[in-house]
């Protein structure tokens, strides 16, 4: 690959970020209304599209108080959009493996209706959850396919790997 071909891929990738967060952004339907389903014991995931390989889009529904634990995207772009109520999310540095308690970056942030998270690994790694007293519902689009997550223990930073599943 040269130095053009280099360009115009890095030029493609960003141009198809903003794209795709456009397209969350002006996403207006009902339709997930139908869609939705709640677990008592944790957050549900809801299979919309997918396209092996290329990218899946989902919906999650969150009761009060429930949460993700914290997470990478295992190399995915995680583009979300709240479709209903709101939804914080805890943003930390990915552990070095020294296994030292993990260090939070910023503040909590809380997202409501219509609002969007962007996130890469190398933005960090993170929780997202609903502290609210009523259910919330997020729209989430992974590109690639998220097949797996690093999963982190907030106490040393230990990582092991999970699959997420749909409901
Ligand atoms: N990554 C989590 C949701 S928070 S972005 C999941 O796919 O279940
Ligand atoms: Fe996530």
């Amino acid at each position: 690959m040269n130095l053009a071909d280099l360009k115009e891929n890095i030029r493609c990738e960003f141009v198809m970020k903003e794209k795709m967060k456009r397209f969350l952004n002006n996403y207006t339907g009902r339709e997930w209304v139908e869609k939705t389903k709640w677990n008592n014991d944790r957050y549900t995931r809801i299979l919309l599209d997918k396209e092996d390989g290329i990218y899946e889009l989902m919906i999650l529904c969150w009761k009060p108080d429930q949460k993700s634990p914290i997470h990478d995207h295992y190399g995915s772009q995680c583009i979300m959009k709240i479709l209903q109520g709101e939804v914080f999310e805890d943003l930390y540095i990915k552990p070095n493996d020294n296994g030292e308690q993990m260090t939070q970056i910023g503040e909590r942030k809380t997202y409501i209706t219509d609002q969007m998270i962007h996130i890469t690994d190398g933005v960090g790694v993170h929780r997202v959850g609903n502290s609210s007293k009523v259910h919330a519902v997020t729209l989430h689009l992974y590109y690639p396919p998220i097949v797996k997550c690093g999963v982190y223990d907030v106490n040393n930073g230990t990582r092991t790997v999970a699959t997420p599943e749909f409901d």
